[in-house]
């Protein structure tokens, strides 16, 4: 696992397409598009196969052992202490340019055929990300938007598709969500691995309110859940004895530019401030026009 994969723009495995060539059925229905237009996430309609979640989790081992925590193709590995006291959190991204199963990931029609449906465009990579969150004493994460953590890049058309690498329940800690923040205003950048709701001092009493009742979305493996860039989400701790492998597939529309002089991701080069968001790092994922 020692070549960077972000020089590969396009699927390398046999895992990529659809085995049985029937497209249609990743599409989302109007029914579920609706829906995450009212309340900002929707769970997708296709789970990933049982053979290519195989390939993940083999490689999943790998990537978070600590051999691996140094390896330059990481963007960012962090293992986060929590506010919580003994808890930790994996949050790394970077895990496409190592792994053959997570470059493969981004290209997957169950991903990308609801991403274009969702964004109404076609879709570029954005970047990648891994939350691990280890048997007993796996933190949580805070209530965030992940736009807060992007605005250097605008304008605002973005996805985020969360991927269940094992089954994600209430008690392991899956994501929650606050549904209909995402027509709420841009939060400031609170951190990760804070107090869960350290957030709050930047709500109005009624979005308060609301964030004491978050949907709770459990997944089988390979579930996914698509959610929009201004949608408050969060997860608590993994209280089980087994852990709670999640991955991150961050998208957008292509022509999103920089606006930022200093690289986008740590150890890429600039992309100057009005230009798109293209080349090694943000490839083209899906065209919306392309042929089901
Ligand atoms: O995996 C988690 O618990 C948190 C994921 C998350 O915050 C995100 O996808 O932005």
């Amino acid at each position: 696992m020692k070549i960077d994969l972000s020089t590969i723009s396009q699927p390398i495995g046999k895992y990529s397409t659809a085995a049985d060539g029937n497209l249609q059925r990743f599409r989302l229905t109007k029914d579920q598009v609706n829906s995450y237009r009212k309340h900002g996430f929707v769970v997708g309609k296709e789970s990933l196969s049982e053979e290519f979640m195989e390939l993940l989790c083999a490689d999943l081992d790998f990537l978070i052992s600590p051999e691996n925590a140094n390896n330059s193709l990481w963007h960012e590995c962090h293992l986060n202490e929590c506010d919580s006291g003994s808890d930790v959190l994996f949050h790394a991204l970077g895990a496409w340019r190592i792994s053959e199963g997570f470059h493969d990931l981004l290209w997957q029609p169950a991903v990308t055929i609801p991403a274009t449906q969702l964004l109404d465009a076609d879709i570029r990579f954005w970047h990648d990300q891994l939350f691990y969150k280890p048997p007993k004493h796996g933190g949580g994460v805070a209530w965030h938007q992940d736009y807060s953590y992007w605005t250097r890049t605008s304008p605002m058309s973005h996805l985020t598709c969360w991927v269940a690498l094992e089954d994600a329940t209430i008690a392991n800690g899956c994501l929650h969500y606050v549904a209909g923040s995402h027509r709420w205003q841009l939060l400031p950048i609170i951190g990760l691995a804070g107090e869960m709701k350290a957030i709050k001092d930047a709500l109005t009493e009624e979005q308060h309110d609301a964030l004491r009742k978050p949907h709770p979305i459990e997944l089988r493996r390979g579930q996914m859940v698509f959610h929009h860039p201004l949608t408050v989400h969060g997860s608590f701790q993994n209280t089980t004895d087994k852990s709670r492998p999640g991955a991150v597939i961050n998208m957008l529309t292509d022509g999103v530019s920089s606006n930022c002089s200093e690289p986008l991701l740590t150890g890429i080069p600039v992309i100057p401030v009005g230009e798109p968001l293209v080349g090694q790092f943000f490839p083209l994922l899906r065209r919306r026009g392309d042929s089901l």
